[in-house]
């Protein structure tokens, strides 16, 4: 068992004394990060694996992303979307090129994101797909996550997020995920559809990639009812998965595209819904907004987070990084009774642990790559995922290959 300085037990035990408990974190107490590395409260350094749930894909600490944000807080912070300011029409037009479509609507979390095409998607269906009123429904997927809200959570499939909430949101089906057939059963009985909300790569549910060619086929079952298709692209998006977005895979242009998390580099929450002229001009002024959205801070420091992206070739290197750590962890699976599968797209996988007879294993594991220099989080008991930031190096990557081999090694 590592010992644990009484500076950072002290740090931990204020956190939990004065704070919620609504997190369960490793006992590391973070205290500066830069690129790959953070370094805790003693000095320790790791490599971070969990990129803040894919947030600091551009690294931590970026320095021209930093020196953007330090440079703008000195200068203008918030103005409201009361008036215009001075970044935002910059910000809106180079995000829109950025990623193909129209025009952005600018929010700050994921969740409020994610809420903001729920809004658009139910008020175009009334004013241009013409249901009827309070109808809409909005088909989503088994082992879903976008958010904590309570709409959000309405949908949730996850006990752990769900339950004790209601009542809650009406207006969502669920149905499986990676199965195109019950998107299009469910579209041929029900005609109140409005649109379809999915992730391209299943995040929370453990790196869950679905069959090649599921995008497409969902991307065109929407098209040929006029239902939009609504990607929340906020963990897999801005190259985390070897592209710049995880459709594109597929090339699937997503009716409704959420991005949140990396959009930022992770200094900064800023998220976004990007969509065409048609869907966007559903909401006229005072019918949504935020007191933070669009702000000057946001619009420079998403420019810069997004030009980092394309400048450093981030979704190349997560693409062939990608393959490297997979055919690593697929080599490690093959010889382990510890590490069973491994799977996932790009920089963001996920290692299948059997936790037969030990159940808490993935957490046991986790704690000792901590101690091994290296950061990661399990999630569903027997899943640890691996989510480096993207500007991890090959020569990097190796090291992390080789400090988890030797850690699992140490269980088998
Ligand atoms: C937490 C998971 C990751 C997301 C997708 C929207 C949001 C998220 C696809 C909401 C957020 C988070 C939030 C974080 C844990 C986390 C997570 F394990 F829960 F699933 F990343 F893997 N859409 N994902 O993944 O964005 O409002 O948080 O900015 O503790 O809730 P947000």
């Amino acid at each position: 068992m590592k010992k644990i300085k009484q500076s950072a037990l002290e740090l931990m035990e204020l956190e939990n004394k004065y704070g919620a408990h609504n997190y369960h974190p490793l006992p590391v107490v973070l205290d500066r990060g830069e690129g790959v590395f953070v370094w805790d409260v003693e000095g320790k350094k790791y490599y971070d694996f969990l990129s803040a749930y894919s947030a600091v894909n551009q690294g931590h600490c970026h320095p021209k992303i930093i020196q953007t944000l330090v440079e703008q807080a000195q200068k203008l912070t918030l103005t409201s979307r009361a008036f215009y300011n001075s970044q935002l029409g910059k910000y809106e037009e180079f995000v829109t090129k950025f990623f193909g479509y129209d025009k952005v609507l600018p929010m700050n979390t994921g969740a409020e994101a994610v809420e903001t095409a729920i809004k658009l998607c139910r008020k175009w269906s009334y004013e241009k797909k013409g249901l009827p009123e309070n109808s809409a429904q909005i088909v989503v997927c088994e082992n879903n996550f976008h958010g904590r809200t309570t709409t959000i959570i309405s949908f949730s499939v996850d006990t752990e997020a769900h339950n004790n909430y209601g009542p809650f949101t009406p207006g969502f089906i669920v149905i499986p995920y990676n199965d195109a057939e019950a998107l299009e059963k469910v579209l041929n009985s029900n005609k109140n559809i409005a649109g379809f909300l999915v992730e391209p790569i299943q995040g929370e549910a453990g790196a869950y990639v679905p069959e090649d060619g599921y995008l497409k086929q969902c991307y065109d079952l929407c098209r040929k009812n006029n239902v939009l298709f609504i990607a929340d692209e906020v963990q897999t998006g801005i190259a985390r998965t070897g592209k710049l977005l995880a459709c594109d895979y597929e090339d699937v242009h997503p009716d409704i595209l959420i991005l949140g998390k990396a959009l930022s580099g992770g200094v900064y929450p800023v998220s976004a819904i990007l969509t065409n002229t048609e869907i966007m001009d559903v909401i006229h002024p005072g019918q949504h907004g935020s007191t933070f959205g669009g702000n000057p801070m946001a619009g420079a420091v998403a420019i810069s987070a997004l030009k980092v992206i394309s400048d450093e070739k981030l979704a190349e290197n997560a693409y062939n990084l990608g393959i490297l750590f997979r055919t690593e962890m697929n080599k490690l699976c093959k010889t382990s009774k510890i590490a069973t599968s491994v799977r996932g797209k790009g920089l963001l996988n996920a290692l299948v642990i059997n936790n037969e007879g030990h159940k808490n294993l993935a957490w046991d594991i986790c704690i000792r790559l901590s101690e091994n220099g290296l950061l990661a989080k399990p999630t569903h008991t027997n899943i640890i995922r691996f989510a480096p930031p993207l500007v991890i190096t090959e020569y990097q990557l190796w090291e992390c290959v080789a400090i988890i081999k030797k850690t699992i090694g140490e269980f088998e």
